[in-house]
Parts: C-alpha cells; structure tokens; sequence
C-alpha cells in the first residue's frame, strides 16, 4: 500500500480566504462537569473517578463510556460543516484548525482536550506534558472532518494507533485513575479502557478508508513568531494554576485574533471558562462577550449570527458581519445543552442561508 500523502496547509493562506464561517461552537472538554464539583459527565472516561461516581471498594469510577461527539456530527444531513479535534499540546495544529474552521463557510464545531489539574489530580506543572500523552498514547486522537455538500471528507494529523505502553503510563499518571492500579492492579479495567479506545478508533480508521480524503494527513504550518498574541481575553482571569482550559482559551484566541482582530463575539455558557473569567461582574474580556445559561449559549450564538445575517439583508446594519464563537464544557455539550447545541449546529450549517429570500421582502 503506497504512503498516505501529507496536504499541508499554510496558516496565512488560511488567512487570505474569503469564506467565513456562521458559527463556530468550541467544546473544551476536561471530561466533568468541574467548577459545580468534579461531577461525571458524558465525556468522563471509563473507570474514572468523579464525586458522584466515586471509585469504591464495590465500584472502580465510571460505569459508561466515553461518548464518540465529533464523528457522529458529520452523519446529521447538514450542507457545509468544518468538525476537529484539538489539543493544545500540538499548537500548530490547534490554531491551525481554529482559524480554518473560521474561514469555512457553513458553521464548524471543534472539541479541544482539556487538562484539569484538580479534578483529575495531578500537579499543575505536568498538565502538557498529560495532554500530549493523550495524543501520543491514542486517547485522544487528531482529526478532522469536512462536510461539502453534504458529504463528510475525514482527514487526521496523529494519534490514531494505541501504543499500549503509553497509554498505561498516561492512566497512571493522574489521581483520577489511581485506583487501577492501587491496592490492587485492576488488569480487567484497564484493559478495558484501552479496548473500547481502540474500538473507537477502528471505527474512525473505517471512516478515513471510506470517506478519506485523496491527502489524508493535514498538516497545519504556522509561523509561531510572527503571530500576534491574542487580544481578547486578558491576563487576570480566575482559572486554576496549570489550568487546560487557560492554554486551551489562549490557542483560540490567538488563532481568533489572526482572523478576526476585534470584530468578534464569544458566548459562554455557565462553566469553569465562563466563571473564571467574569468574577464579581468584571470581565477578563475585552471583546464582547455574552454568558448565557448552563445548556443554551448554543442557541444565542446562533440568534446573534442570524439576526445580524437579517439585518445585513434588510440594510439596517452596515458594519462587518461578526465572528461569533460559542464556548462550552463537556457537561454543556454531552449532556445537559447536547440537544441545544445540536439544534444550532445543524441549522447554521444548513439553512442560516435565508436572507437569500429575504433580499426581496424589504
Ligand atoms: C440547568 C442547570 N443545571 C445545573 C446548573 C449548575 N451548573 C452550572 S455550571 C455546571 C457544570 C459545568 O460543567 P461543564 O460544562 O463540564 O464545564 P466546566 O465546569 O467543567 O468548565 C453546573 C452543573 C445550571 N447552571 N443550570
């Protein structure tokens, strides 16, 4: 079988398109629901031990899987989707799709892993070193998926094969799973983790032989010392030291700024993001930014974008048409929110296109 071949992506090219994207909704995903108290969520992985799934003499953590989000997307009948997986561990790759997913018409959703160094207990200063054994291991998987007219196009860059050794290493290196190996050594339950993490991955394996792309691998190239630093969220904000979150933020804005500059508007929900960043009602944000609730950011991100898309149609707003990103954790995304954000999802990457109609009704 002949090589994958590589298709390389320059950022400034990315930069120079004309697309632009309806919405983008950013999943940071630290696989609780943190700041209420370490609860299980949706994306919690198997066997891991969260305050209401607490591993017990009788229960070794989490009974469920880790759900699939990204892949399932791209089935949904939407038009035109951008959908990837990040990891700040890998940069270029991050801002490298962020700003991708910006320039793409339609809307995007992108999951970033996201360390939480309290809630998976593990030093602070070990968080990206962790979040780049997740990718190295397997767990966590770098991929993206293009939905064209319809037809979802898979691409990947790295972490699609389980390398058995490593994934050990990165279990054991966080509180979360210490039960796994203490008192006893639980061969059953780890095993376990890796298999069902494989299985995913074979599935996402499947996908790229069926739906791949002709140059499968995309590799995002980015000229670090010549980016701008991000001007959207200041230094100051509440998140913990060592906090994935913090170096998961930073990535996306600098990818937002090179985009957009100023002409932007995020929308949190309720959240370790959303929290740290507006205590005691003074926001970390320079930009316009708008919390709204636990499970509906989604559903505003996607009002504000049309209702400017409306008014541009009508005459009645001259400016610049916004970029709008929606941000939320797992608990807002897997769970509680999931039909939200799905609902919006699908319909700014379908049919958000109606001032087409409305061009003739002034
Ligand atoms: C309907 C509703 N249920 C529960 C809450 C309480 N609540 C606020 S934030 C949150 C957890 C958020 O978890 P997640 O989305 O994973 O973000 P993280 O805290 O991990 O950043 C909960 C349970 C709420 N605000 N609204």
């Amino acid at each position: 079988m002949s090589k994958p071949e590589r298709n390389i992506i320059n950022f400034d090219d990315i930069l120079a398109r004309s697309e632009k994207s309806n919405v983008l909704f950013f999943n940071y995903d630290n696989e609780a629901f943190m700041n209420t108290g370490i609860q299980e969520s949706g994306g919690t992985p198997p066997y891991a031990s969260t305050t209401t799934g607490p591993a017990g003499e009788k229960i070794p953590g989490k009974i469920g899987v880790k759900q699939d989000l990204v892949t399932p997307f791209a089935f949904y009948g939407t038009k035109k989707l951008f959908l990837a997986t990040v990891n700040p561990a890998y940069p270029n790759d991050f801002m490298g799709k962020v700003a991708d997913a910006l320039k793409s018409n339609g809307s995007a959703f992108i999951q970033a892993y996201s360390d939480c160094m309290r809630g998976w207990r593990h030093a602070a200063a070990d968080a990206l070193s962790i979040s780049k054994l997740a990718t190295d291991c397997g767990y966590w998987p770098l991929y993206t998926v293009r939905v064209e007219d319809g037809i979802p196009i898979f691409t990947y860059y790295r972490g699609l094969d389980i390398d058995k050794d490593k994934f050990v290493e990165y279990l054991k290196s966080m509180g979360k799973f210490k039960h796994l190996f203490k008192p006893k050594f639980m061969e059953k339950e780890i095993d376990e983790i890796i298999y069902l993490t494989e299985q995913r991955n074979n599935k996402l394996k499947g996908l790229i032989d069926q739906f791949g792309a002709e140059k499968p691998i995309d590799v995002y190239r980015v000229n670090r010392k010549k980016l701008q630093p991000q001007i959207h969220l200041q230094p100051g904000h509440g998140l913990c030291p060592g906090c994935g979150a913090g170096m998961v933020l930073n990535q996306m804005a600098t990818a937002a700024t090179a985009v957009a500059d100023t002409n932007i508007i995020y929308v949190n929900n309720t959240s370790c993001s959303e929290v740290s960043t507006s205590k005691d009602n003074v926001t970390s944000w320079n930009v316009p930014w708008v919390h709204h609730l636990f499970e509906s950011g989604a559903t505003v991100a996607e009002a504000i974008s049309t209702a400017k898309k409306i008014m541009k149609a009508k005459d009645l707003y001259s400016q610049e048409i916004p970029w709008i990103i929606h941000i939320a954790g797992d608990g807002s995304t897997y769970d509680i929110g999931f039909q939200f954000l799905k609902a919006a999802l699908i319909r700014t990457s379908s049919f958000v296109e109606m001032n087409e109609y409305l061009k003739n009704q002034k």
